[in-house]
C-alpha cells in the first residue's frame, strides 16, 4: 500500500544540523570495524512555528557505506538543504522529489526528510506510524550483536540479550570468526530465532566455507559479498540452503527489484538511510510484499530519533522477520529523547504522540552535540 495521504507542507525557514558524538554501553565489533562511539548528525527542520527532528546515519568513517559524517553534512549544507530551502513550502513527500538531482548521498537525503516529514506531521497531529501505513502499535524486537573476544564471551553476551527478551540473535561473522561463533550459539541455547551478518566479508570463494553455516537452521545469512556484487549473491545463493538477506546492496527499491529478479536475495533488509528515505523505504517494502518476500527493519543504531522511525517503519505489514529495532539501552546508557525506547516481553512500542512521538532531551543532546551550524533561508 503506497503512502494514502500527503504530508502537509511546511514553510521551511531553515535546518539546523549537529553531529553529535554519544559513547556506547559496550564497544561493538563488525567486519568492517570497532565503534566505541556512535558518531551521527541530528537535524532539526525549522518552520514557520513548528520544527521536526531527522538523523542522518552515517558514521565517522565510510566503512559500512560510502557515506560518513563529514560527506553527509559537506552535502547537506551545500547542496541538499540550499535545494530545500529554494521552495517556498515543501511537503514531505516531495523532499525526495526535489533532492533527485543531487546523486549519491541517500543516508543524508533521508535525515533530512525525516526532519521535514516530523515538522509536517506534528503541524497535522499525526503520528509518522500513520503516515507510513503501520498496522501493529508494537514491534517484535531483535538484537545485533558485535564479534566478542571468542564464542565463549559471546555465549554469555547472547544469554543476558534473551534474558532480557529479546525475541531473536543476530551475531555479526567475518573470516574466522563464522563457523564455530555461530556453532557455539545454536549448542548454547537450541532452537532460537538466530542469523548471521558478514557486512560484505565474504567473495565467491568462500561459498564452501558458507555453506558449512546450513546446517546451523538460520533464518538467513545477511550480506556476505560486497554491495555491489549482484551476480555473484545470486550465484551463491543458489549454492546455499540458507536464505540470503541483502542490506548493503539495496540501495533503492529498483536495486531491491532487480536482486529479486535475479534470484541474488530471498529476504530483503529495510533501511531508510541506506534506500534515501522512508517514502523509499515504503515502496522497498511494497514491491517486497508484492512479490511475496519477507522484510525486516535493519538498525544504524539510531538515537531515540531514527529509532522510533523504525519502529513506526516496522509496524508495517510486510515486515514478517523481527528486526534490528532494539531498545535504546542496548547501545546508549543515556539517549537524546525523554522516553527512550524499552523491551516489553520482546517488544518495542510505536510511539503514539505526533510526528515522531518522541521529544528531544535538550540538555542530553547538548552534552553529547560536538558541532552545529543552522542555515537559514535567504542567508
Ligand atoms: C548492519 N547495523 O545491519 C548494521 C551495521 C552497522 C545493528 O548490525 C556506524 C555506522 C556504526 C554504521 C554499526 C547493525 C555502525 C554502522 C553497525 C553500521 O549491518
Ligand atoms: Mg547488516
Amino acid at each position: 500500500m503506497p503512502i494514502a495521504r500527503p504530508s502537509a507542507a511546511v514553510a521551511l525557514e531553515g535546518f539546523e544540523l549537529r553531529v553529535v558524538q554519544i559513547p556506547l554501553v559496550s564497544p561493538f565489533t563488525t567486519s568492517f570495524g570497532t565503534e566505541h562511539v556512535r558518531e551521527a548528525i541530528i537535524v532539526r527542520a525549522l518552520g514557520d512555528g513548528v520544527a521536526g527532528w531527522g538523523e542522518i546515519v552515517t558514521g565517522s568513517a565510510p566503512l559500512y557505506s560510502s557515506e560518513y559524517t563529514q560527506s553527509a553534512w559537506d552535502v547537506a549544507v551545500r547542496h541538499l538543504i540550499p535545494r530545500l530551502l529554494a521552495e517556498p513550502a515543501l511537503r514531505g513527500d516531495d523532499v525526495a522529489d526535489v533532492l533527485r538531482p543531487v546523486v549519491g548521498h541517500r543516508m543524508a537525503k533521508a535525515g533530512l526528510e525525516l526532519a521535514v516529514l516530523d515538522a509536517a506531521l506534528r503541524a497535522e497531529g499525526r503520528t509518522f506510524g500513520e503516515y507510513l501505513g503501520a498496522v501493529r502499535d508494537r514491534v517484535p524486537s531483535g538484537v545485533s550483536v558485535g564479534i566478542q573476544q571468542d564464542p565463549a564471551a559471546l555465549v554469555r553476551t547472547v544469554r543476558g540479550y534473551l534474558d532480557e527478551g529479546y525475541v531473536r540473535i543476530k551475531i555479526k561473522i567475518r573470516p574466522g570468526r563464522d563457523v564455530a561463533d555461530t556453532a557455539a550459539v545454536r549448542e548454547a541455547f537450541g532452537a532460537i530465532p538466530l542469523q548471521v551478518d558478514a557486512n560484505s566479508a565474504y567473495t565467491l570463494a568462500d561459498a564452501d566455507l558458507l555453506a558449512e553455516l546450513d546446517r546451523f537452521d538460520l533464518l538467513l545469512i545477511e550480506q556476505p559479498l560486497q554491495e555491489d556484487d549482484i551476480v555473484d549473491h545470486a550465484t551463491l545463493a543458489a549454492r546455499l540452503r540458507t536464505p540470503v538477506c541483502l542490506d548493503e546492496s539495496v540501495v533503492s527499491a529498483k536495486a531491491a527489484a532487480d536482486a529479486l529478479a535475479l534470484g541474488a536475495a530471498s529476504v530483503i533488509n529495510i533501511k531508510a538511510g541506506r534506500v534515501g528515505g522512508y517514502r523509499e523505504a515504503v515502496a522497498v517494502h511494497d514491491l517486497c510484499r508484492d512479490a511475496g518476500v519477507p522484510v525486516w527493519c535493519g538498525g544504524m543504531l539510531e538515537t531515540g530519533i531514527g529509532r522510533a522511525a523504525n519502529a513506526a517503519l516496522a509496524a508495517l505489514p510486510g515486515f514478517t522477520l523481527p528486526g534490528d529495532v532494539s531498545a535504546a539501552s542496548r547501545f546508549y546508557a543515556r539517549d537524546i529523547v525523554t522516553e527512550p525506547a524499552v523491551l516489553e516481553d520482546g517488544h518495542v512500542r510505536v510511539p503514539t504522540g505526533p510526528g515522531l512521538g518522541v521529544e528531544i532531551d535538550p540538555v542530553a543532546l547538548e552534552d553529547v552535540t560536538v558541532a552545529r551550524e543552522i542555515l537559514r533561508r535567504g542567508a
